[in-house]
């Protein structure tokens, strides 16, 4: 059957080359290639998406047969699970529907009706009752080509005489959309960044193998897609070169100032503005403005293992994994590493191959994810269908979205009718902890010693899951590798002694230790109304409404700020696209209202953190007791939103404003 056979063609060949809304190219081209190719073509195809891309290319539903729909169960699975006469039977169809889309002139059909595009998702994902994904997906995959978070109005014509000035406090992922999002509202704005160059996590993270640890048609602009990624999970160079030409593009480069450090801002109740005092190429200087948006991060200040008896002691070149020092050659040297976290064993298999001896302290080991394509190229026919298939790039995507997120979160949500245990907290976490064990067993069968030092005793989801493609395993393999799990004792001169009075000589010492991420904000000082500091107004608890406002700090807005990070891998551009959007909401009703002050309701402030927090409570990561970046010192789970995707999308499509008090 074909949908939409009532509409013209032209409408439908308007869609398929509607897609140039970004810095990059998007633009579909017509399929040329002969049988033989498109075959070739579909070997390398993710299936998952293809036949409802198909489906929705061509109008033809009968595509989405119910025996070829991946299991909702298993569909975190490669190729969502599908076997291998289910692959078969999907390339077969998506050949057939394919040579008939280029016989017929790859002209695309008019965009479905909303219930079609439900149906269209659900079979993508396996699922069902998807329906208030409807809009969020909508949306978020720009269908029709269009940027649908941009701010639907310009200061000119809602308060075209206020004198209004916004500093966006960092040139990261994060900084760089909200001064797109107020340049294309009008709004005036400077970027204040500290480096020396933008990109923030991106360029400060140059360690040896530092790359993204979720797919990039995820972790990307929605509004600004690729289709041409190099790489599953693109390196760091890479990442950087994108940011960089977003900011080229956005138009917003003119706008930065670079080596500009805010030391502290000052809220001014009588002026309704924000004093700063940066630091600019090292000399003072004060600026006054409106309204701040901190898109500082929170993975940036390094956190040094002061803890350790001796830190400080050793006498060769020591550095951190985010400030790598380049200039050390660790050819044929010993290198000692603290810690296995996420940078770590994505740095110390590039060093194994250099280093003479390379010994690894390890005080927790992590989850690994079995990521086969990991460090792999994009394949070539992948490729070939973000060019010319419409809509498959954004299937796709929409099937790591959910995979990635909130199609895994009952895997990591604490079942309370479940007999507690160490390391699994219901019977989906403990299924999916025997998954990953059983990829550990594989990868160390013949090495029963190691296989007791990387088998956590926590429960997946409680630390973040690393990802791993046989490489961490085979490094550890190594003749030139040792792990030590016995506690450090102390930090010496001319090396590590451990708590069993061992010494281990080292040439070079590295910290993989991670950051000061519970220190939100810091080492900035915040003067909030009347006077109020906000490190001791937080007390060392980070709190924030949606992650974003703070009671008594009118006009200051946080992006990445308190509970906003994610667990099992969701994108924290996608958390930033919808906090900009809501802060560009927030504003946009400060000037429309002729308002100088927006200040969130306490009572709205406090209710949400108490859900916040007993929703933590409920998950993997807020109930076990394992140390962890996401909780800070009190053990309260300051990083983490413990909710859907979907739910932060809802609660920040615009603000209520009985929420805030304007004045
Ligand atoms: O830092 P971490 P990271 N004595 O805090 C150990 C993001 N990221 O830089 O687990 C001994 O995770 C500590 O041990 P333990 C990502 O969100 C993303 O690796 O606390 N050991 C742990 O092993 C990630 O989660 C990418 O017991 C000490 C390690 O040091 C976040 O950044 C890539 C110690 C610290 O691990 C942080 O990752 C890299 C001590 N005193 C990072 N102190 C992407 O791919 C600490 N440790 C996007």
């Amino acid at each position: 059957m074909t949908i939409h056979a009532h509409l013209g063609s032209s409408v439908a060949r308007s869609r398929l080359n509607s897609r140039v809304v970004g810095p990059f190219d998007t633009e579909l081209a017509p399929i040329a290639a002969t049988d033989d190719e498109l075959r070739g073509y579909l070997v390398d195809a993710e299936l998952p998406p293809l036949l409802p891309a198909l489906a929705y290319a061509t109008g033809d539903v009968a595509l989405l047969r119910d025996e070829l729909r991946p299991d909702r169960a298993l569909v975190t699975m490669p190729q969502g699970g599908l076997d291998q006469e289910q692959q078969d039977k999907i390339r077969d169809l998506a050949f057939e529907s394919l040579v008939r889309f280029r016989d017929d002139g790859s002209r695309a059909a008019p965009p479905p009706s909303e219930d079609l595009l439900l149906q269209l998702m659900e079979h993508t994902v396996g699922g069902s009752d998807m329906s208030p994904y409807l809009p969020l997906l909508e949306e978020e995959l720009s269908y029709r080509g269009e940027d649908r978070r941009a701010p639907t109005w310009r200061k000119d014509d809602i308060a075209p005489d206020l004198d209004f000035k916004v500093a966006i406090i960092g040139a990261g992922m994060s900084g760089l959309l909200a001064a797109h999002r107020l340049r294309q509202a009008g709004v005036p704005f400077v970027i204040l960044e500290k480096d020396a160059d933008v990109g923030g996590t991106w360029l400060e993270n140059s360690y040896p193998g530092c790359r993204v640890d979720n797919p990039n048609h995820n972790y990307s602009y929605a509004f600004a897609q690729r289709h041409d990624w190099p790489y599953h999970f693109s390196t760091q160079d890479v990442l950087l070169e994108y940011f960089k030409r977003c900011a080229e593009t956005f138009g917003v480069l003119p706008h930065v100032r670079f080596n500009t450090e805010v030391v502290s801002a000052s809220w001014d109740d009588n002026s309704a503005t924000w004093t700063l005092q940066v630091r600019s190429n090292d000399r003072p200087e004060t600026l006054v403005v409106n309204a701040v948006i901190s898109a500082v991060g929170q993975l940036n200040q390094p956190k040094y293992p002061t803890d350790i008896d001796g830190f400080g002691a050793f006498e060769g070149p020591t550095f951190h994994s985010a400030r790598w020092r380049h200039d050390v050659d660790l050819t044929g040297r010993r290198v000692a590493v603290i810690g296995t976290g996420a940078s770590a064993i994505q740095f110390i298999p590039e060093i194994a191959d250099d280093a003479g001896e390379l010994v690894i302290f390890q005080r927790t080991p992590p989850w690994l994810a079995p990521t086969p394509e990991y460090h792999a190229e994009v394949p070539e026919g992948q490729r070939w269908l973000y060019r010319h298939l419409p809509s498959y790039s954004e299937f796709n995507r929409f099937a790591i979205f959910w995979k990635m997120g909130d199609g895994a979160l009952a895997g990591v949500r604490v079942d309370p009718s479940y007999p507690p245990r160490k390391n699994a907290v219901s019977a989906a976490n403990d299924m999916l902890r025997t998954l990953l064990e059983g990829y550990l067993q594989v990868q160390f069968a013949d090495r029963p010693d190691l296989l007791e030092a990387v088998v956590p005793n926590y429960p997946p989801g409680a630390k973040r899951m690393l990802r791993d493609n046989g490489v961490w395993p085979a490094t550890l393999r190594r003749s030139n590798v040792k792990l030590i799990t016995i506690g450090i004792d102390a930090i010496t001169p001319s090396g590590i002694r451990t708590t069993d009075g061992v010494h281990h000589d080292a040439d070079v010492l590295i910290y993989g230790t991670g950051f000061h991420a519970s220190s939100f904000l810091t080492p900035m000082q915040v003067t909030g109304r009347a006077g109020m500091d906000l490190h001791e107004h937080w007390g060392g608890e980070a709190r924030a409404y949606l992650g974003i406002t703070i009671p008594g700090f009118p006009n200051f807005f946080c992006l990445y700020g308190p509970n906003t990070n994610i667990v099992i891998n969701g994108s924290i551009v996608y958390f930033s696209e919808c906090g900009v959007r809501y802060i560009l909401a927030c504003i946009g009703l400060l000037l429309g209202e002729g308002g100088h002050a927006l200040e969130v309701r306490k009572d709205i402030h406090d209710e949400f953190n108490e859900r916040v927090d007993a929703e933590n409570r409920a998950m993997a990561w807020g109930w076990s007791d394992v140390n962890s970046w996401y909780k800070n010192a009190s053990g309260r789970v300051s990083q983490n939103w413990p909710f859907t995707l979907l739910e932060y999308w809802q609660q920040t499509r615009a603000p209520d404003p009985d929420s805030y008090e304007l004045s």
